[in-house]
């Protein structure tokens, strides 16, 4: 058995904890979109696979029996070409995913579909908007340069900002309810955005906007194909290594 456990959540992390605990041969995988990813307990590579086809030259190259799926679930790029790799590859394929969040008595949430529908949900008259999703996607506000944006990025933004009011705020996971909430009461924030990620390292921000009574505006997560477990144990049974054998 060889596998290839493609990364960057918590999720991702606690698999290659478990992992790294038994005999199997596994590789980590990042795509190198942070400058310094922390350090996992397992033969590490960074960087993408050259697409579907990339990733299955690959798969046949390092003879791998086994993917485990456990990017984020808006890494829906990355999840396809898994899908498309392994089904032309014969090679067995399972996601590791969180349940996505439910909103909760006193949540104020308005869902869009996409995050690219997020613009047009933020109102006309000036607010102070808290850009929780990263820098991929900064570009999409540029519409509406009229709102002051607090960004959270992991690394400092390598080039000018696409927007004339933002305040970058530089922090890596996981957040904490207290934390968020300070940082909108520091930024006077009006309305929060976010990715419906799921997971406890980012929902702080739900917290905090709850319980500020602040609106959010979530985008759902892409449909994405192929089976999934939501635990580190159903997968180690499903890799036949259950926590009975101790292997
Ligand atoms: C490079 C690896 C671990 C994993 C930790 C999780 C938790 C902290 C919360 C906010 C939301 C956001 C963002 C976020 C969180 C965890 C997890 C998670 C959200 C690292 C990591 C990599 C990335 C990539 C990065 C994206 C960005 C998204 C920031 C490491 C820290 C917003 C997603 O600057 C950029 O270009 C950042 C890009 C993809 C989303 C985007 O589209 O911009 N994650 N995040 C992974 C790789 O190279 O393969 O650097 O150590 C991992 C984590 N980020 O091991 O404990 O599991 O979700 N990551 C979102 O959820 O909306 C921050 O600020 O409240
Ligand atoms: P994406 O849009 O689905 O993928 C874009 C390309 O990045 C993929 O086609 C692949 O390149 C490469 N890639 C993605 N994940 C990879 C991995 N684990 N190992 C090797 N290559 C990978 O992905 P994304 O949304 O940019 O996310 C990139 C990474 O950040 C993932 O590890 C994800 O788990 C993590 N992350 C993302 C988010 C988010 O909000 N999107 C949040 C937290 C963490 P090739 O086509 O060249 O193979």
């Amino acid at each position: 058995m060889r596998v290839l456990l493609l990364g960057g959540t918590t999720e991702a992390s606690a698999m290659a904890l478990r992992l790294s605990q038994t005999r199997i041969d596994t590789i980590f995988s990042y795509a190198g979109r942070t400058r310094a990813p922390a350090p996992q307990p397992l033969p590490t590579r960074i960087g993408g696979f050259g697409g579907g086809q990339g990733l299955a030259t690959y798969l046949n190259a390092e003879a791998i029996t086994h993917v485990i799926d456990a990017t984020h679930p808006f890494a829906a790029g990355m999840s396809r070409n898994a899908v498309a790799a392994c089904a032309q590859t014969g090679t067995s394929l399972i996601r590791l995913e969180r349940a996505p969040w439910m909103a909760q008595a006193g949540d104020n949430w308005t869902m869009v579909d996409r995050v690219e529908d997020m613009p047009d949900a933020l109102p006309d008259t000036p607010a102070r908007v808290f850009l929780a999703i990263g820098k991929q996607q900064i570009g999409l506000f540029s519409v509406k340069p009229q709102h002051h944006y607090v960004l959270r990025l992991v690394d400092a933004p390598d080039a000018a900002l696409p927007l004339p009011h933002a305040t970058v705020v530089l922090a890596r996971g996981p957040f904490t309810a207290g934390g968020d909430a300070a940082l909108m009461l520091e930024h006077r924030i009006t309305h929060v955005l976010a990715k419906n990620a799921g997971g406890t390292a980012a929902q702080a921000k739900l917290e905090a906007a709850r319980a500020l009574r602040l609106p959010v505006i979530l985008a759902a997560r892409p449909a994405l194909p192929g089976a999934t477990l939501d635990s580190v144990e159903a997968v180690m049974v499903w890799l036949g290594h259950s926590a009975l054998r101790g292997v």
